[in-house]
């Protein structure tokens, strides 16, 4: 290994004066300074699966949402999903040595802790998105791979969620999908299309896709070109452009049009009544919105997402006459009337979870049924072993049938833009419902997201999901005071986990009172 590891490290050097740390969405940061932790990731993801026993572990390099000069790097395991936390902790020390010989310490530490046979091949699959740095990126992360036995697939470029999708079909023995990019468009083609025959669904879909000029762009034109087109009368991607690697994310995106509230570049024409959605730069994270006859801008986010699925579901269980759990996990970013509307009209149990995915796909496992969306677009629904057991494509039930094929089409592992757009598109068919009627079901409250620069964001400590402020002391409470002032107020205040900054949550009965009372709760944080 040292051996290896000395030819291999050359020309990866950590740079001087960076630490890093493996957060929510893994390494992330510009493109420039990810050479040696890229190098140090594709170490551990070999580490990793020999620590399990070769199963395969995912290496996926990309930036999501963020400019097109960042990148990122996170690792996938082997069911599909978040990298475990425990080894988080490993990837963040291994990135973090300055020399050769403290990579090789740490390398040894971690091979005794876990006691990892080095003899065991290691298995990885390797994607990334559509960015310039990627394939360098790739070259380093494949360096390190390198240091130990490896079996390496680079897939070239895919959506995050696919990745992840192929991560778990490839240690799943057939029973998940085909491991190969075809295996995952017919798995959510064949489901969609049962789910569309089997009800008698008549009326074509329409819908204009904005993939923020990523890598969604020629995946979800993929997928829909080639196997399902004939159900479509009108579908058009906008922002498609991933040669210009300039453009990624730039005025477009669901980033874009959730923080903006308003629609993307390039939208031809506008309609009213038409239905429109965004992807991310990878496309895990997918916004609806429409506007009105007046042309006012309606966006449909996770929580209306959420609102939309649990209000579905709980119908669609009903007619099974299965007895199954339905439950809604969503963070402090969603608006207090979608969780009003989901604990007080469909009464359905809401819990709340830091931010970050992992956090709520965690807590979404404890339902058959477990809806979990953050506001900003990313989630998805999982599906418990029990009910898995319940349902069956042969069911002479139509309900469990189709119950049955939405396991299919839902991505399980990961927010997936392109299997959340199917889901929704047919589950509005289903319901004969537009997005204003969708849109109809509560109205959000008026909300203000501000970010603060502060000296040092490690001293905003949270509980309670992240609602509740116990450090700095005492500030809480004159958070409390001031949200006291205004009807409907709730303001809460947290690090950012992706930028060295803190973020201020506010909303109120009016955008005026929602406004001041961000305003308000900033002066107190700065
Ligand atoms: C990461 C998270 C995203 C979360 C965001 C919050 C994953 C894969 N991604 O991008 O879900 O919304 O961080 O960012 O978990 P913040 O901590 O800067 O507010
Ligand atoms: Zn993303």
């Amino acid at each position: 290994m040292e051996l290896s590891l000395k030819k291999l490290s050359q020309g990866h050097l950590k740079p001087n004066n960076v630490t890093f740390q493996y957060g929510t969405a893994g390494f992330r940061m510009k493109a420039s300074l990810l050479d040696y932790v890229v190098f140090t990731t594709g170490i551990l993801a070999a580490l990793r699966s020999k620590y399990l026993q070769g199963k395969t572990i995912g290496i996926m390099i990309t930036a999501s949402h963020n400019p097109p000069e960042d990148n990122g790097v996170k690792l996938v395991d082997p069911m599909g999903e978040m990298l475990a936390q425990t080894w988080e902790a490993h990837a963040t020390t291994l990135a973090n040595t300055s020399s050769i010989e403290a990579l090789i310490d740490e390398i040894i530490k971690i091979v005794d802790l876990f006691e990892i046979d080095l003899k065991t091949q290691s298995s990885v699959f390797i994607a990334r998105d559509s960015r310039e740095s990627g394939p360098a990126l790739l070259k380093s992360t494949i360096d390190g791979l390198n240091v130990f036995d490896s079996a390496i697939r680079d897939f070239g470029l895919l959506t995050t969620p696919q990745l992840h999708y192929l991560v778990r079909a490839g240690n799943s023995n057939g029973s998940f999908g085909h491991p190969s990019s075809e295996g995952y468009y017919a798995k959510l083609s064949i489901a969609f299309k049962q789910i569309y025959k089997i009800n008698g669904l008549n009326n074509k879909i329409s819908i204009i896709v904005d993939a923020a000029n990523g890598i969604g762009a020629p995946k979800v034109q993929e997928l829909i070109h080639d196997n399902i087109l004939e159900y479509f009368d009108h579908f058009l991607v906008v922002n498609n452009n991933i040669e210009n690697p300039r453009l990624l994310n730039y005025n477009c995106g669901a980033d874009f049009v959730k923080t903006n509230q308003k629609l993307p570049e390039n939208i031809p024409n506008p309609e009213p009544f038409n239905l429109y959605c965004s992807f991310d730069g990878d496309a895990d994270r997918i916004v609806f919105y429409y506007i009105t006859e007046e042309k006012h801008f309606q966006l449909l986010d996770g929580d209306k997402i959420s609102t939309l699925l649990a209000s579905y579901f709980i119908k669609l269980i009903k007619l099974t006459g299965l007895d199954l759990s339905v439950g809604v996990v969503q963070t402090a970013y969603a608006n207090g009337a979608s969780t009003k509307y989901l604990s007080e009209v469909l009464k359905v149990p809401v819990e709340c979870t830091p931010t970050g995915v992992k956090h709520l796909h965690h807590v979404a496992q404890n339902f058959d049924i477990g809806i979990y969306f953050e506001a900003n677009g990313h989630g998805t629904v999982l599906f418990s072993d029990n009910l898995l057991n319940k349902v069956s494509p042969t069911s002479s039930n139509l309900s469990i049938k189709t119950l049955y094929y939405l396991t299919e089409l839902i991505n399980q592992t990961v927010g997936d833009a392109i299997s959340d757009c199917l889901t929704i598109l047919l589950i509005l068919k289903l319901l004969d419902n537009g997005p204003n009627e969708w849109n109809s079901n509560y109205q959000d409250l008026p909300n203000k997201l501000l970010k603060v620069i502060v000296n040092d964001r490690n001293l905003f400590k949270t509980t309670n999901a992240e609602r509740t402020l116990v450090q700095p002391k005492g500030l809480q409470m004159k958070i409390d005071e001031k949200v006291n002032q205004y009807p409907n107020g709730r303001s809460f205040v947290r690090a950012s986990g992706t930028e060295d900054a803190v973020r201020v949550y506010a909303e109120a009965a009016t955008k005026d009172d929602s406004i001041a009372l961000a305003d308000q709760v900033a002066e107190l944080v700065k």
